[in-house]
């Protein structure tokens, strides 16, 4: 039997008076075991089993306990390799000044960065791809979607849209599409970014390992060349409690008044 259900077990028994059913007493259990740092960010809990013939309940008692903990986002469900608690997420400060990549970003707070691909290729575009980008319906779109990850915890999902003439390979980028531009001198130099909020739906939940409906955070980011012309169209989901966005504010001077 392991240590960990030992001491879930352990707080379980001081709160067995409370007459509260089952498992609202086991949740709060493993909620206390946790909040105590009894259990740390991805420890294994023990198995259902464990748990359910330590503490004399049912296996279902136990099931349902857990299986709130996971929607609240206290415990995460691996599949097949078991419950682990949590990993504790430190938020990302990410400025709201400076055109930089994700690769930078993390790169420059010592994170390791990787990514997973969830769709790369040539594709018709969309209306509002032909509008953004300057397409027209027999020019091709170039869609990279990505799940982006730093220090082995997902962060966020980009997918962007460049014109096929200007990544006529997405396959080729890489590990970041920025150094790929700045290769063929078309790294963006202004982008307009647009945050609103999203509760993050089944799909992108389960990528980014949170529970579903979760705050989140949809980003659009429009990148342009010097010249004026838009190389980058990204729509983005963001973890809601991962990333702080800052933008520094200034009083503006005279004259200056609504300038964008
Ligand atoms: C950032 C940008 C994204 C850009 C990516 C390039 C936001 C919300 N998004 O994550 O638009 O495509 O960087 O990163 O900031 P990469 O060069 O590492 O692929």
């Amino acid at each position: 039997m392991s240590e960990a259900a030992d001491q879930i077990f352990a707080t379980l028994k001081q709160s067995a008076q409370s007459g509260a059913p089952l498992y609202l007493q086991l949740r709060k259990s493993i909620e206390d075991a946790v909040n105590r740092g009894l259990i740390g960010p991805g420890d294994a809990l023990p198995s259902e089993r464990d748990i359910a013939s330590k503490a004399d309940i049912s296996r279902v008692t136990v099931r349902k306990a857990v299986q709130d903990l996971v929607k609240g986002g206290i415990l995460v469900q691996r599949h097949g390799s078991g419950t682990f608690v949590a990993p504790r997420m430190e938020r990302v400060e990410q400025s709201l000044s400076r055109l930089t990549s994700f690769t930078e970003d993390m790169a420059r707070r010592g994170m390791a960065v990787r990514s997973a691909w969830l769709d790369r290729g040539l594709y018709a575009p969309s209306p509002d791809e032909m509008m953004v980008l300057g397409l027209s319906s027999n020019e091709l779109v170039a869609r990279v979607a990505r799940l982006r990850i730093a220090n082995d915890t997902p962060l966020a999902i980009e997918r962007a849209a460049l014109s096929a003439s200007v990544l006529p390979d997405p396959a080729a980028i890489g590990s970041s599409l920025y150094a790929a531009l700045e290769t063929t001198g078309r790294r963006p130099v202004r982008a307009v970014q647009r945050i609103s909020a999203a509760n993050l739906g089944d799909d992108d939940a389960r990528l980014l390992e949170v529970p579903p409906g979760i705050a989140g955070l949809h980003i659009e980011r429009i990148s342009y060349l010097a010249s004026g012309k838009v190389i980058e169209f990204t729509r983005s989901i963001y973890r809601g409690d991962a990333y702080d966005f800052v933008a520094e504010l200034r009083l503006s001077g005279p004259g200056e008044e609504g300038r964008p």
